[in-house]
């Protein structure tokens, strides 16, 4: 037998960014995000008693994946042995995007698992799973909105879908190039933890939750913008405030593409940033004026990869 998934990438708009447990990956605050409907990672899942250890082939080039090969070893202490597997994942993120694909990814890996193993999982319970693959891949089972809870442990964090009404709402992906050495989600992290601020994080963090899932719920879309570059920002913030090793992630490219969605603002177009662990921006808008950011965008930076992605859906099989 064989089983495919098709899993969507996410956006958070809520950040997840600290862990109050590295191994379980349950996060400090809760979290928000919007699935996307261009970017998705399509796997496919064979049991193969005949394989001596699972193999791995991503986008048809097989690659010894130390993280896949620790979360296949979750899936085995959480559901019971089951056989070796041959896994072929096909990641329709491009890098180009600007745009993460770790959540996509382990978030089809656990539903083409599950299916292949015959298991009936309600999709909280395949979410929690995926959130030990990666954290965000737990936001990326729902189409639309996705509430991530924090919880308090293993069993009490996961997402679910925010059921929120359909909305014009749409992302600019604009992608910076960097000579700058990425910091990875984790170790950034581990930085910002340090930083003096990071409690007044988590604290205004609740709150925007919470102001977020009305402003969603009421497909408020300046009052979701401006909430979400209020919390990326300071998400950012927490980096440079760091005191272990503080760093950035913006560049000079960065800081001009956020001056022009300031510009933009303040000329009356829905136009708000956020960024996640890397130098690109994505701008929040609505689909009416995603055109006109695009241009804009476009004549002061020629050279920027843009990319224009609108809501996506539920996992599929
Ligand atoms: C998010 N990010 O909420 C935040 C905002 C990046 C910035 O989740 O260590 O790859 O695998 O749990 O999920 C990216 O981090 O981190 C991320 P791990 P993950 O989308």
């Amino acid at each position: 037998m064989t089983s495919t998934a098709k899993a969507h990438t996410n956006i958070a708009f809520i950040k997840y960014w600290g862990k109050k447990n590295q191994q379980l990956n349950l996060p400090t605050t809760s979290s928000l995000s919007l699935t996307l409907d261009k970017f998705y990672t399509k796997t496919t899942v064979t049991i193969d008693d005949t394989l001596s250890t699972d193999v791995l082939y991503l986008n048809n080039q097989k690659v010894d994946a130390t993280r896949v090969h620790q979360f296949l070893d979750v899936l085995r202490d959480e559901l019971g042995y089951f056989p070796t597997l041959k896994i072929n994942s096909y990641n329709h993120v491009p890098t180009s995007a600007g745009l993460a694909s770790s959540a996509s990814a382990f978030a089809a890996l656990t539903g083409a698992v599950v299916q292949e193993l015959g298991l009936h999982l309600d999709t909280c319970t395949l979410s929690r799973l995926a959130r030990r693959g990666s954290g965000s891949a737990s936001r990326s089972f729902f189409g639309h909105f996705a509430v991530w809870h924090a919880g308090i442990d293993n069993d009490s964090s996961f997402a679910e879908s925010l059921h929120a009404p359909a909305m014009p709402i749409a992302l600019v992906v604009a992608e910076v190039s960097s000579q700058q050495k990425k910091v990875g989600s984790t170790e950034g992290m581990q930085r910002a933890l340090t930083s003096p601020d990071y409690g007044n994080w988590v604290n205004n963090s609740q709150q925007q939750f919470i102001d977020m899932q009305s402003a969603v719920m009421a497909a408020d879309i300046e009052k979701i913008g401006t909430i979400a570059e209020a919390n990326a920002m300071s998400m950012h913030d927490l980096n440079l405030t760091a005191t272990q090793h503080p760093f950035t992630y913006f560049t000079a490219e960065t800081q001009r593409i956020l001056q022009i969605v300031d510009d933009l603002k303040h000329q009356g177009l829905l136009a708000f940033a956020t960024m996640d662990a890397g130098p690109n921006v994505k701008i929040i808008t609505h689909v009416e004026h995603a055109q006109l950011i695009i241009q804009t965008l476009n004549n002061a930076l020629p050279n920027l990869k843009l990319e224009i992605a609108q809501s996506g859906p539920d996992i599929s099989y």
